[in-house]
């Protein structure tokens, strides 16, 4: 990451720890900022239904994340910490790597505080508290979701090799932010990057240009991404039990035959892929 993790936040590096955690300043928010939030909450709210999974859904409601103003932190973790042991902690914006890790390996989500602006209402290069809570929070009340980022963060603790570290942040990359899921109402989202989207909400369901490929962790793992605009590739998770077991020997199985095999482009199509159709999409339950 070249920006500077507190370029966004107001903050002067006196002003953060080691830890990078700050407080939320929840009263500092302007009225002007709770209506930002207000307006991306409802057109994502609305162009979801039927888009994304059902337990997205079920979290905003349990987790009290609404329209009306910006999540007050607090709030959030007295439900969270409860329900799967997750708590949601300020940062100034993208953090460290091994920082990232030490937190989300102790149940500690690293969130933006802050907003965008309003002329950037439609995109911003880095997390901002709309993507980090709006998109990833709902589903840490998702006992699945909620291991896995666990278990990611104590995974990157254990490799160094930045090639190693490349491959782990692939499964993250087309799971937790831009991951599809097979449900039975048909093909949904879960991936956050995806979910706080207006654009890639659209165009990872229903575009006919990215390939939607059934997830495989090797095959994930070997795959390049792009950051800076909407996926080439969408990986397909036949449910939330079968998110990649990140235990150290199963993960130390996978980067293993990785390593063995050439990374692959974002647009690969690769023999052995299991392509998922508009069939699969429109599935709808047997009557
Ligand atoms: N920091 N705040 C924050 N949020 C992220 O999603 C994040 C980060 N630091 C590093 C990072 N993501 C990724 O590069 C990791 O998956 C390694
Ligand atoms: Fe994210």
């Amino acid at each position: 990451m070249t920006t500077d993790p507190l370029s966004r936040s107001g903050l002067r590096p006196d002003q953060v720890p080691a830890d990078f955690v700050v407080d939320q300043g929840f009263d500092r928010y302007s009225g002007a900022d709770h209506g930002t939030w207000g307006r991306l909450y409802r057109r994502q709210h609305d162009l979801l239904q039927g888009r994304v999974c059902e337990p997205f859904f079920a979290g905003l409601t349990a987790l009290g994340i609404a329209a009306d103003a910006i999540p007050d932190f607090r709030e959030i973790n007295r439900v969270l910490k409860a329900a799967t042991g997750w708590e949601v902690v300020a940062v100034p914006g993208l953090v460290p790597d091994r920082v990232f890790f030490t937190h989300l390996a102790a149940r500690r989500f690293p969130a933006g505080f802050w907003i965008r602006r309003p002329e950037e209402f439609d995109y911003i290069e880095e997390p901002d508290i709309f993507h980090d809570i709006f998109g990833h929070v709902p589903l840490l009340m998702n006992r699945s979701y909620a291991d896995f980022v666990a278990a990611y963060g104590a995974a990157g603790l254990r490799y160094a090799d930045p090639a190693d570290l490349a491959r782990l942040a692939r499964l993250y990359w087309y799971s937790v932010e831009f991951g599809l899921i097979e449900t039975e109402a048909g093909l949904r989202i879960f991936g956050a990057g995806i979910a706080s989207s207006p654009g890639e909400t659209l165009y990872a369901l229903e575009s006919a240009k990215p390939n939607r490929i059934r997830f495989d962790p090797v095959r994930v793992m070997r795959t390049r991404y792009k950051i800076d605009d909407f996926q080439q590739s969408y990986f397909v998770l036949p449910g939330f039990e079968a998110m990649p077991d990140l235990a150290p020997e199963p993960l130390e199985q996978a980067m293993v035959q990785a390593r063995a095999l050439p990374d692959l482009e974002a647009d690969a199509v690769i023999a052995g892929d299991r392509l998922v159709t508009a069939d699969d999409r429109q599935r709808r339950p047997a009557a």
